[in-house]
């Protein structure tokens, strides 16, 4: 397993931000509080990705947790006395949109608990890599909520209504197995193994060349929010103009020399 080598310079406190070659690892870090979302952590978060995201050494952004909890959810403690018309001033809306517009490739390493805004996160990820230890829900019903950050409409997307329906109306908690055989995660791995896994499954990303990583990022966001004919104008595009990229002629002069393609991702 290779270590993380070069720590970014930030004054982040709630969390962690580390890169290993082309991979940049952001791993939230309120462990008193499981990492529940607090606007802290929500603001360090989305400046640490976006950032990351104009970076054109990195190829994949993994966000991760601790063994116990990946989150635990927003921050229930932060918000439980806010009004209706404090919660509109506070918009905890926009920032999560910036993280959804993310182009580079972001993968969720989940541990023990994902719970509601924390569900909501890894669902707002390309790949969710899950231990068996990993637990999902979204509890907010039972607090006399409703998820908040997109939840109700990534579920429906990811397993359909009345698998969805039936999480969302009843809070239930899922383990990593259920989660898996729903279709929640990309896949499930021994939780002594993640870790290992993780950076493989990252590096297997980030060293692909980073502009056909945006490009089939944006294709396969465009199937969830458009149209199949929209959609498929879009993936034409996006393949048609990636034949102006150096790693295009890179690639397929590879695959005829048969040796492994040299990416300078652009
Ligand atoms: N918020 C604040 N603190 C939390 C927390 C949370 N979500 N989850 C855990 N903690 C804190 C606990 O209060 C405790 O702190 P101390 O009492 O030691 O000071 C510490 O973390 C350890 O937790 P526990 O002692 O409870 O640990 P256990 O192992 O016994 O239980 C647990 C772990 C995950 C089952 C339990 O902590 C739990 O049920 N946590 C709450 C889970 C939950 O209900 N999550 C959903 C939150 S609602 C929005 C968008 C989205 C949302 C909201 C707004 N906007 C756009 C405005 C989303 C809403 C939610 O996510």
């Amino acid at each position: 397993m290779t270590e993380p080598t070069t720590a970014q310079p930030t004054d982040y406190e709630t969390i962690r931000v580390e890169r290993s070659g082309r991979v940049a690892w952001i791993t939230l870090d309120r462990p008193d509080a499981l990492n529940a979302l607090n606007t802290q952590l929500m603001q360090e978060l989305v400046a640490a990705a976006t950032e990351l995201d104009r970076d054109d050494s990195v190829g994949a952004i993994v966000v991760t947790g601790s063994e116990k909890a990946f989150a635990a959810g927003a921050d229930i403690k932060e918000m439980s006395s806010r009004s209706t018309a404090q919660m509109r001033e506070a918009n905890h809306f926009g920032p999560w949109l910036d993280f959804a517009r993310v182009e580079t490739p972001v993968i969720a390493v989940v541990s023990g608990y994902a719970l509601g805004g924390g569900f909501e996160l890894a669902l707002m990820c390309d790949v969710i890599l899950a231990a068996d230890s990993a637990t999902f829900g979204f509890p907010e019903i039972g607090l006399g909520v409703i998820p908040g950050i997109g939840g109700t409409q990534r579920i429906v997307r990811a397993i359909g209504y009345p698998k969805a329906a039936e999480l969302v109306l009843t809070g239930r908690r899922i383990d990593a197995a259920e989660a898996d055989a729903l279709g929640i995660v990309s896949r499930v791995v021994p939780a002594a193994e993640l870790r290992a896994e993780a950076e493989r499954l990252a590096e297997s990303i980030a060293t692909k060349s980073l502009p056909a990583l945006k490009a089939a990022k944006a294709a396969l966001d465009a199937a969830l929010e458009t149209g199949l004919e929209e959609g498929l104008a879009l993936e034409a595009e996006r393949f048609t103009a990636l034949f102006d990229t150096a790693d295009q002629k890179e690639g397929m002069a590879a695959f005829s020399e048969k040796r492994k393609p040299a990416f300078r991702h652009r």
